[in-house]
């Protein structure tokens, strides 16, 4: 070719060319970053745009905020994870009773408006067993499921119960599956997954800066990247077996007993698909929906009628909200307002987490 620059102009044209190519930046570049921004007199942020908003839109604000903030989009840690940078926003979280699916697990998915003041950076994926064995080898850490003997999985009937010997390493499932680094770990708990956080957190210096998984309202808002609707997506359910890893016709396949409902469709997957493998929603994060359900760090429970800014814990009676959806639900159980709680000592073979650095900025 000659000239050479000519194809890296026709790469960057192309709206995935920089998504896949995280920017080189470190975790102490990024902390450096903060804390100037933190001493810097600020500008106005950019506006975000009124939800419910367009995947353009979306795009559009992330790259606007983090430029406004001098922080990159998306880029990757020493441990592999990449991050995206969620910007603050103002939404509507749960569903409409009208919405197909809505409540359907007994969960309140009432409307409420809420603001969310700050941005945050999420891990694009859900937490691999790649990445877990790293926590487990420097911490010579047991979970709460090897502790207990086991975690929750189906038998080879099919029955949801307690399955003595199932662990992080063994997620039990009724059908042939080899785990590999790339999955998601599942059979870990709450406890567990902050545990995890606590390791992270030990690098971090700058004041301010936390590494914990997302509150229940960060987790809707960067799912949604501006849908109002059912799915990241839109309204409908899936039929390409491209967006999300849920209950389908491959997991019939290998199960013939599985005695609930698929979907009839077909996404490749019976049990974990490696992370990723499915299409990102428009800010960026990969298997928001379906999977495995992911934790959040706030309890369930009602969502207030009164707006609110920054919400926290609801109900701390309650379990903690798990989100999203796995690899063995249906549509209503995938949907962006779906919710789930589980105690803090819990886990399963369809439950894993995510991680979020939260921001002390503007
Ligand atoms: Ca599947
Ligand atoms: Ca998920």
């Amino acid at each position: 070719m000659r000239n050479p620059f000519a194809l890296l102009v026709v790469l960057a044209g192309t709206p995935s060319f920089f998504a896949q190519e995280p920017a080189k930046w470190s975790r102490e570049e990024i902390e450096k970053r903060v804390a100037e921004i933190q001493a810097e007199k600020r500008k106005m942020p950019p506006p975000g745009p009124k939800f419910p908003f367009t995947a353009d839109a979306a795009r559009k604000y992330q790259r606007d905020y983090a430029a406004w903030l001098g922080l990159p989009v998306e880029w990757k840690d020493e441990l592999g994870f990449t991050f995206v940078l969620i910007p603050p926003g103002e939404f509507r979280i749960g569903s409409t009773k009208d919405e197909p699916g809505h409540s359907v697990s007994g969960y309140d998915e009432t409307p409420q408006q809420v603001t969310l003041t700050k941005p945050f950076y999420l891990a694009k994926h859900e937490t691999s067993v790649g990445q877990f064995r790293q926590f487990v080898k420097a911490n010579e850490y047991r979970t709460d499921i090897e502790k207990t003997g086991g975690g929750n999985a189906h038998d080879d009937k099919a029955v949801w119960k307690h399955r003595p010997g199932t662990t992080w390493l063994k997620p039990g499932f009724a059908g042939p599956f080899e785990l590999k680094e790339e999955h998601p770990v599942v059979h870990v708990s709450h406890t567990d997954s902050r545990a995890f956080c606590a390791w992270l957190q030990k690098n971090v210096k700058t004041k301010g800066v936390v590494i914990e998984l997302p509150t229940e309202a960060q987790w809707e808002w960067a799912c949604r990247a501006g849908s109002g609707e059912r799915y990241w997506w839109g309204k409908d359910e899936d039929t390409t077996g491209k967006v999300a890893n849920v209950g389908e016709r491959s997991l019939k396949k290998v199960q013939p007993d599985w005695p609930r409902t698929v979907m009839n469709m077909d996404d490749g997957h019976a049990f974990l698909a490696p992370v990723g493998s499915y299409q990102a929603n428009a800010f960026g994060l990969h298997d928001m929906l379906g999977n495995v359900w992911e934790f959040c760090s706030t309890h369930y429970g009602l969502y207030p009628k009164e707006p609110a800014t920054d919400p926290g814990d609801l109900d701390p009676k309650r379990g903690f909200a798990v989100r999203g959806g796995g690899w063995s639900n249906i549509a209503a159980d995938v949907r962006c307002g779906s919710r789930n709680a589980d105690p803090p000592h819990f886990g399963h073979s369809n439950l894993g987490f995510r991680v979020a650095i939260l921001l002390p900025v503007p």
